[in-house]
Order: C-alpha cells, then structure tokens, then sequence
C-alpha cells in the first residue's frame, strides 16, 4: 500500500511535467528513454485496446491496481476490479477519463481477475468484451453492452456460452461481420482447453509440445454469443509449418488484434515469455496467418500488449510500458506511430531511444 502512494505521487509529479518540452527526456523508472510518454499519469492502465467512435479515439484498458497480491507466473497480481474508459480528440490531444464504465461487483458471474478488454460498435450499441474468472477460478469471456463508448456497460447475466481463456479482440469485417479473438497461455488458462473441455491439471506447455493456437468465433448477430464452434486459428510459420513452443520468440502466447491493411487481415500477438509483440498475415479472417515479424521490441515489464488503429489516415500503435511505477502489475499506455514497408511489412518499433 506504501508503494502504492509513493507510486501515485510518482504519476502527479510526472503529470505535472508533461505538457512541457523537456517531457521528452522523462523516464521516470526506465532504463532507457522512451519514444513515447505515459497518456494518463493519475491511474495505472494497460492492454489499450483503441477504437476510433463518434470522431474521437476511446481507450478501453485495464486498469491496474495495487491488491497487495503476491506475484506469481499465473498473473494472481493481476487483480483488476473495474474498467475505466478514456477518449481523446486526437493522439496529441487532452485524455478525457470517462470514469468507471463496469465494475466486478456489478458482474453476476464474477470471481476476480478484470482482465485486456475490447469493445465493438453496431446498430447504434457499444459492447464492452472481458476476460473474468467465474466463481470456480475459470476465465471465461463476458459481454456488456451500452448505448454510449463509454459506459456505463450493462453485463450480460452469464459468460459467452463456450467462451474461455482471456484477451478477447473483436474485428468488424468490411461487410459487416464480427469475428472474435481470444486466448492466453499460462495464466491465461488457454492449455486447460482441449476440445471444448477443461482440465485443471493440463500443464503449461513445454518444449517439444506443437504451440497453442489463438481462437477464434463468428459472434451471432446480436453480438452476445458465438454464431459458430470456436475453431483455432491457424499461425503457421516462415515455411508454412506450425510453430513449436521451443520457438517462443515467434509463437502466439496472448494479446491477439486484428485489423485489415490494404488486402490483408493481420493478427498480431504477444509472445509473452520473451516479450515481443509479433504478426502474421492472411486472406481472410479465419487465417491461416503466416509470420511476418516483430512489430514492437519488448517493452520494459514483462507484459507486452497493443492495438493498432487508423485514425484520421495515420496508423496508430497503442502499447503500454511500467515508466511510471517500475512494477509489472501497474502500467501506463502509450502511443506512437506506425509505419508500413511498400511491400505491406510493418516497420520495426522500438519504444526506446537508446
Ligand atoms: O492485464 C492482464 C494481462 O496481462 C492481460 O490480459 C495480458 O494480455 C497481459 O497484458
């Protein structure tokens, strides 16, 4: 609790310089120095997952906490209670906090855990996609629905029937269809799930061991339940081949985003254990996806998560570091630039100088 308003104070400081130029060398507890400044300094926020509503940019991350829970490599001090929505007129412009848009305690199903949301837009509803341990302690993916982007969300009574695992991306395609992205390894209970059936006792993968895939579902139309069986989406590497878990520089682990660039569906992940946000391209939503490269280095943290948007015809890459606290439970999003080769590669992003 002491690090927490040392941690605070930290972010008021920090707020208090960036509006001015030398904003640009602040690290706060970085190593190195950042392309990129914390947009909002007064809360812990993380997994940003962008989306352009209404002509303005809304962020929907999760909003870290200090719940004095020792770490762990299942991510218990992960312990999110609430959401919060921000929205900016442009990238440079002022972060609007829209306040607390769903909260665990208003959740019917909720054990704990809030973790990466998304959030859709059709027919005039917004819906608010979350990854939740239900009362046994299993992550399932639940849906809340609005008449605003920025809340207040309603929650469904139950889970997504069939839904598992964390990290939910829901990707609108041009004709009008939702498709959503989902799955996590470790602590994202992802190689518990075999078959449509849970296993407690599944273990993490391990060396040797094919890697797990992402999944994916056509959402129905009302876009609170899946039109389909899940099915896994197919990432396949360099050479056409599955990927190994040995290759854990490469392999999908959690965080997937999907968006359409000229002709191209690319998803994007994380690689979690070794921190790289990677991609992989495909023509259509199903996949397969074929690797293409990391887009963003590791950051400093051990999490790595993004989303990338186009907004008034710049590409946008919407990550987060720990700058402000140094601790890997309580981060801050960031944005920057994003930049593709002529041949539809996207351009290498460092968010350090040095
Ligand atoms: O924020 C909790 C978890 O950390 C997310 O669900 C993962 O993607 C990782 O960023």
């Amino acid at each position: 609790m002491q690090m927490n308003i040392f941690c605070l104070s930290f972010a008021t400081v920090l707020a208090a310089c960036v509006s001015a130029p030398a904003a640009q060398a602040q690290r706060g507890t970085l190593k190195k120095e950042p392309v990129s400044q914390p947009l909002i300094t007064k809360r812990f926020t993380a997994d940003p997952s962008a989306h352009v509503f209404r002509g303005r940019i809304f962020l929907y991350p999760s909003h870290d906490i200090e719940a004095g829970v020792k770490e762990n490599d299942n991510g218990d001090h992960f312990d999110m209670k609430d959401y919060r929505i921000y929205s900016m007129s442009d990238v440079e412009g002022k972060v609007k906090d829209h306040g607390v848009a769903l909260s665990v305690k208003d959740i019917p199903w909720a054990g704990r855990q809030l973790w990466a949301p998304d959030a859709a837009y059709k027919d005039g509803m917004y819906y608010l996609y979350f990854p939740l341990k239900d009362k046994q302690d299993i992550f399932r993916i639940g849906v809340a629905s609005s008449k605003k982007p920025q809340g207040p969300f309603k929650p469904e009574p139950a889970p997504i029937p069939g839904s598992y695992s964390i990290d939910p991306c829901v990707f609108r395609d041009a004709n009008g269809d939702h498709y959503m992205y989902f799955g996590g390894i470790w602590g994202g209970q992802l190689q518990r799930w075999k078959n449509g059936i849970y296993d407690s006792t599944a273990p993490n993968p391990k060396p040797g061991d094919t890697a797990l895939l992402p999944r994916v579902a056509k959402l129905s139309a009302d876009m609170k339940s899946f039109a389909e069986p899940v099915r896994e989406v197919q990432l396949l590497d360099e050479q056409g081949k599955p990927f190994m878990e040995d290759n854990n520089g490469k392999r999908f682990f959690e965080a997937a985003w999907v968006h359409y660039y000229n002709g191209k569906y690319y998803f994007s992940y994380s690689t979690g254990d070794t921190h790289n946000i990677c991609y992989a391209t495909g023509d259509n939503p199903y996949g397969p996806f074929t690797y293409k490269g990391v887009l963003l280095e590791p950051v400093e943290g051990w999490t790595n998560h993004h989303s990338i948007v186009l907004f008034n015809g710049q590409w946008y890459l919407f990550y987060h570091d720990v700058q402000i606290s140094g601790k890997t439970h309580l981060r801050n999003v960031k944005v920057t630039e994003l930049y593709y080769n002529e041949d539809g590669t996207i351009k290498k992003i460092n968010a350090y100088k040095n």
